[in-house]
């Protein structure tokens, strides 16, 4: 079983698998370590990653690409909204009001979600490996169902910038011990989309996020559209072309934009954008420097300071506090970012993770600690909780309305707690994460829990509730379980929450999602009175709103698996096309090549015409045939070949290619 970390970028995914010898970021079919993170459907099937990439242009409406950031987002989301007309495939409203896409395949309009297309990502992505950790900021229950649908076993999902943060520590041989003042340093992200950075404090043997920041929608396709923006102007009083119109062209407006920004990144000369054949035929030209670029990009500069600044003060440490300033992602390599940050700490920037692969390489680690499998130097991590947590609880006919911020911004993660209340029938918790303002969605409810049978003590007096709830390692919040206990005399308040965390429950003993074996209660003293403290399990029925149905997500499962078997179906046929083809042109290379001494001119011709005769089937009628039909085309081909007297198995010509493969099997 390998034990793998996936980054799943906005725009590009690396792999990176644990081995004996260490971590290993490992390439796709393509040889390439990069896999873009595009999903296209045809008519046929289902093309992702590199194969999906190249249909951009082409396919353009049913080819998904960035896309990352519309998990779990409203339909009406403002964020969904200003995207919209920009994208070359087509938005649906889904029936619970979340954004989808509407795209033809197999011959039908269809609707997926982007649990679907993240999960169908993912499935690509897994052919290397079992195990999975995958890395995202985006919305997690959202993200944390797409794995399901792909069927991974998801270990922990993580941050970005904690996975580098790992990947940066655990080989550090010379960091404080747990007596010394901690090591602050600080990682920052910048990919396509978003820009993140964290202060991580690292001892021997472990390391604790201290805050983290982020503007979730600068990065570097900020910069690509303010080329493509420019050029657009240009073009049209250059050219009289509305780019606009136009989604082909404007895809590749996009493409060559991106590649120009990057050779700025190299160097500060003027460089030329050519397009051939760009619109109505005709080859537009622009120039453009890297003076320009920034001036013209100085609105997403300015905005590299803030969450800098941010990181700063939660964390109340001040410059000189700070270690190093580590950067990876793509966007991090246009100069003009790079100094951004490095001016903002006053500290050159270190460079000394590798960019692009640090995320998956991260999540790899994390996967060996936390898989039996592996042995690595124990490397303990807390987290943060990004966005505070308050919940809201009432019950239909009793006062005791009240609400409570269970977890803090930058709370350490995962974590549980035990919320007591005094109730005398059933009630509900509504979540939702306290500062709206923070979130990047406008919908600031997480779901809300009802816990059920709950009924006054015989006396008529209120029973004691214990729930608990948990920011578990995937970063995901619930309210996770709950019972009753017996009463217990000389208890009056309304609700308390155990001061006293459930520290055991902290890091490796919370990956086990949702055991109910876990339920003994700290609070209760563990081996204290037990006699007295009789606690019966209650159920809870919660309604996730950011996470899809059981039978939702079962059907989506489902038909995850008819898609895979489509597409092997549509490999198979390809394969055994190709077959023919390739047994063409191999036997007519053989002809004029080493089976000429051997055949006579009448037969070599026979042979001959017959291969050009499947050669035009296979481009006319041949085009589109079902599997079986190629398979017996190859097998005639074989038939007849066998029947034309090529002497091949004669004595001679096994002496003279006696080493060589055979040629027919
Ligand atoms: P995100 O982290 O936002 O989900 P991602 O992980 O897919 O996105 P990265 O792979 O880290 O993003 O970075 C991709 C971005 O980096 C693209 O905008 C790309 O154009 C940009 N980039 C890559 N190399 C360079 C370069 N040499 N100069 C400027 N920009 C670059
Ligand atoms: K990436
Ligand atoms: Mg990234």
């Amino acid at each position: 079983m390998s034990v793998v970390g996936i980054d799943v970028g906005y725009q590009n995914c690396y792999i990176a698998v644990a081995r004996s010898g260490g971590i290993e970021t490992i390439a796709n079919e393509y040889s390439d370590r990069c896999t873009p993170a595009c999903v296209s459907l045809t008519s046929k099937n289902r093309m992702i990653g590199n194969a999906a990439k190249s249909q951009i242009t082409t396919n353009f409406k049913n080819t998904v690409h960035g896309f990352k950031k519309f998990h779990g987002r409203a339909f009406d989301d403002p964020f969904v909204q200003s995207e919209k007309p920009k994208l070359p495939y087509s938005l649906h409203k889904l029936a619970n009001g979340n954004a989808g896409i509407k795209v033809r395949y197999l011959d039908e309009d269809k609707v997926f979600t982007f649990e679907q297309i993240t999960g169908m990502l993912l499935t690509k992505l897994k052919e290397t490996g079992s195990m999975i950790h995958i890395d995202w900021y985006a919305e997690r229950r959202s993200v944390f169902d797409a794995t399901q649908i792909a069927g991974l076993n998801c270990l922990r999902l993580i941050n970005d910038t904690t996975a580098v943060a790992l990947a940066y520590g655990i080989y550090k041989q010379d960091l404080p011990t747990p007596e010394e003042r901690p090591r602050n340093v600080i990682f920052v992200d910048m990919g396509h989309s978003s820009f993140q950075v964290s202060i991580t404090a690292f001892n021997k043997g472990k390391l604790k996020v201290l805050a983290t920041a982020f503007d979730l929608y600068l990065g570097g396709r900020n910069f690509d559209e303010a080329l493509v923006d420019y050029f657009c102007e240009e073009f049209k009083s250059k050219y009289k072309l509305n780019v606009r119109e136009n989604p082909r062209a404007l895809l590749r407006l996009h493409q060559e934009c991106e590649k120009l920004k990057k050779l700025m990144s190299a160097n500060s000369s003027d460089l030329p954008l050519n397009i051939e054949c760009f619109m109505n035929d005709i080859d537009v030209s622009g120039r453009m420097n890297r003076g320009q670029f920034e001036d013209m990009c100085a609105q997403y500069l300015m905005r590299v300071d803030m969450p800098l600044k941010a990181v700063l003060e939660q964390s109340k440490l001040s410059r000189d506090d700070i270690y190093a300033v580590e950067i990876v992602g793509g966007a991090t390599r246009i100069p003009a970012v790079k100094e951004r940050i490095a001016k903002f700490f006053g500290k050159d920037i270190s460079t000394t993770l590798n960019a692009d692969e640090a995320v998956a390489r991260g999540c790899a680690l994390q996967c060996a600690i936390l898989s039996p499998a592996f042995k690595v130097r124990e490397f303990s991590i807390t987290d943060v909780v990004p966005f505070p947590i308050t919940l809201r609880w009432k019950s239909p006919t009793e006062d005791g309305l009240g609400e409570c911020e269970v977890f803090s911004k930058n709370h350490a993660a995962p974590f549980s707690k035990v919320i007591t209340f005094h109730k005398k029938e059933p009630f509900s918790l509504e979540a939702f994460y306290s500062s709206p303002q923070e979130l990047p969605y406008p919908d600031h409810r997480i779901g809300c829990f009802s816990v059920q049978n709950v009924a006054p003590q015989p006396d008529g007096d209120s029973s004691k509730v214990k729930v608990k709830v948990r920011v578990n390692v995937h970063g995901i919040f619930s309210v996770s379980s709950a019972s009753l206990i017996e009463k217990q005399k000389g208890e009056g308040e309304d609700m308390q929450i155990d001061s006293e965390p459930m520290v055991q429950n902290e890091g490796k003993a919370e990956d086990q999602e949702g055991t109910s074996g876990e339920k003994q209660d700290p609070a209760a003293g563990g081996s204290k009175p037990k006699v007295k403290v009789k606690s019966i399990d209650l159920p809870i029925v919660a309604n996730n709103i950011r996470q899809l149905d059981c039978d939702v997500l079962n059907d989506f499962v489902e038909y995850e698996h008819q898609m895979i078997v489509q597409d092997k179906l549509v490999k198979e046929l390809n394969d055994a096309k190709n077959a023919v083809e390739e047994y063409v042109y191999d036997l007519r290379d053989k002809l004029c090549g080493i089976y000429e001494k051997y055949i006579t001119e009448e037969d070599s011709n026979r042979l001959t015409l017959m291969l050009e005769d499947t050669e035009n089937w296979l481009y006319e009628d041949g085009e589109d045939q079902p599997k079986q039909v190629y398979e017996e085309k190859l097998g005639a081909l074989k038939v007849l070949r066998i029947t034309v007297n090529i002497n091949i198995n004669s004595v001679i010509f096994q002496r003279e290619h006696e080493d060589r493969p055979r040629a027919f099997e």
